[in-house]
């Protein structure tokens, strides 16, 4: 029979005391090997709650099946206050990452086509190439200039320049220039208040933002800052492309980029177009770019593995006459490391659904309307579904090691990752035109670790040496 859904293990009871605890022990930047523990004392499901932040969490691929079979027609994920509660304070729109139920079914469906569709991939290759040959040259340059033959730095600000010229050069099919050694020094504030939204969201899972701004407190100050710079930048980017649409309305063939096909396509309008769009531009820097930082790692650390792709990717490039659109089709085990690579690295700590009707996970009932999480870290790392969880070994993902509900980086179904498509393009786009190209070393001692701050990030620097082939 059935268990009652308060039956399900865990610390619920008190929400107070849970958070005194949890801030006690630094919980917010910990919150992946917390769940780790959990999954370790109570088992593979239990029920927590923090502050108010109530939750049931699961780590199994099965259950999360379950799972995304009950997140129904306008799936749900946990409320960032923070994110709608800075928009209420400053009159913006929300975007489709903040909306929800039928208003966001409709912007979704229209945004899938320009930005989620296979279709746009020949509209966004040649773009995107031309960035990862940019970077490439800026490597060479930086290799020349050091005078030693090599370049040894943490790449992280210049992946969120790659990352920030790429995604901006798809959403606007213009150029931002951030491959250049002189920036424009908007570019570097929006980066940096893309990083300073991130980190003071995550204080405010636990503790609601209106009391923090009732209180003045420093996170919903830094907060606001912080979005109001990236709504700022996006607004110009916005308004350049709305300015010169009106001045020549695409008369040219040529691909115009993902918002002034959406203004021409004329079916949201023009604030859920720039809401959408600010979203993703703030989406596609931090993420992609601290992935790519965790490949270069782990291939630092395996440079037999770093040689097998750099063969396969000559092979692909020989028997594609050069063609990126073709050469992304013959790379199998670049695609599988970055797979491999979110499952011990991923972004986000947890997927999760609102759920939509009563379901039984491990024979627990759980109400409709449930906030459920799935592990993601701690499914990554969990031996019961990974064969040697803790090596990584790109190779498991083209064997037949079943795949069925494991590879969710970017979360699933009608929801998932809206910038998935771009995110993965200009990943393996990056990763062949630097195998071409260098060589990625590391000094032996520096292992780095996950740490949150609201999306998991390396705990410290992570040098890289790059010498060229
Ligand atoms: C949502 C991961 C890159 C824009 C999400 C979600 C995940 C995720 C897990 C939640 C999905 C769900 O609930 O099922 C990642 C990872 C990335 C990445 C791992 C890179 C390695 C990007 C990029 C963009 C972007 C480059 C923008 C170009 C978005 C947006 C949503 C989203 C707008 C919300 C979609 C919606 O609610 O309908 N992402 N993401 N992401 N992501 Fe990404
Ligand atoms: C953070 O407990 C931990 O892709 C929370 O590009 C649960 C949670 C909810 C939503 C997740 C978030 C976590 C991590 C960051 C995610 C976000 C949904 C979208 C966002 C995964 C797991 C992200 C990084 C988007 C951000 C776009 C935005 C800045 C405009």
């Amino acid at each position: 029979t059935v268990k009652p859904f308060e039956e399900i293990p865990g610390l619920w009871k008190n929400g107070v005391v849970n958070l005194y605890n949890f801030w006690k022990l630094d919980g917010v930047r910990n919150m992946h090997h917390i769940m780790l523990k959990n999954f370790n004392t109570f088992g593979p499901i239990y029920r927590e709650k923090i502050g108010y932040y109530d939750s049931v969490n699961i780590i199994n691929p099965e259950d999360a099946a379950i799972l995304f079979k009950a997140e129904g027609h306008y799936p749900k994920r946990l409320k960032v206050e923070a994110w709608t509660s800075y928009r209420d304070y400053r009159n913006r729109k929300y975007g489709v990452l903040l909306k929800n139920g039928q208003e966001w079914k409709s912007n979704r469906v229209i945004l899938n086509k320009e930005v989620i569709s296979v279709k746009m991939l020949e509209n966004f290759v040649p773009l995107l190439d031309e960035v990862g040959q940019d970077f490439v040259g800026r490597v060479h340059k930086k290799i020349l200039r050091s005078g030693q033959n090599k370049w040894t730095t943490d790449l992280s600000q210049e992946l969120f320049k790659y990352a920030l010229e790429s995604v901006s050069s798809v959403l606007y099919g213009e150029r931002l220039g951030l491959m250049l050694d002189y920036i424009d020094p908007e570019a570097q504030h929006f980066i940096d208040c893309i990083t300073l939204m991130f980190k003071s969201t995550s204080p405010m899972l636990y503790i609601p933002p209106g009391l923090l701004k009732l209180v003045g407190a420093k996170a919903w100050r830094d907060h606001v800052e912080a979005w109001d710079g990236i709504f700022n930048q996006a607004d110009r980017c916005i308004q350049n492309i709305y300015r010169e649409l009106r001045h020549d309305s695409g008369s040219t063939k040529k691909y115009p980029g993902v918002l002034a096909s959406l203004l021409m396509l004329d079916k949201l309008s023009i604030e859920d177009i720039k809401a959408s769009v600010t979203e993703l531009m703030a989406g596609g820097v931090d993420t992609t770019s601290i992935t790519l930082l965790w490949t270069l790692y782990e291939l630092a650390k395996h440079p037999s593995l770093q040689e097998e792709l750099r063969a396969e990717v000559a092979a692909a490039r020989a028997a594609s006459q050069g063609d990126m659109l073709e050469i992304l089709k013959r790379i199998p085990l670049v695609k599988a490391a970055l797979k491999e690579t979110l499952r011990l690295h991923p972004v986000a700590v947890t997927v999760q659904r609102y759920v939509a009707e009563d379901i039984v996970i491990q024979n627990y009932h759980i109400p409709a309307g449930t906030l459920v999480q799935l592990g993601l870290y701690a499914m990554g790392r969990d031996p019961k579904v990974f064969v040697r969880p803790e090596q990584f070994q790109p190779s498991r993902w083209l064997r037949s090691e079943t795949q069925y509900f494991r590879s969710l980086g970017f979360g699933f179904g009608p929801r998932q990752c809206l910038g998935r498509r771009i995110a993965e393009t200009e990943m393996q786009i990056f990763l062949v035109n630097m195998l071409e190209n260098f060589k990625v070393e590391k000094q032996r001692h520096v292992e780095a670790q996950s740490t949150f701050e609201l999306i998991l990030v390396p705990d410290r620097p992570i040098t890289l040496t790059i010498k060229p082939l």
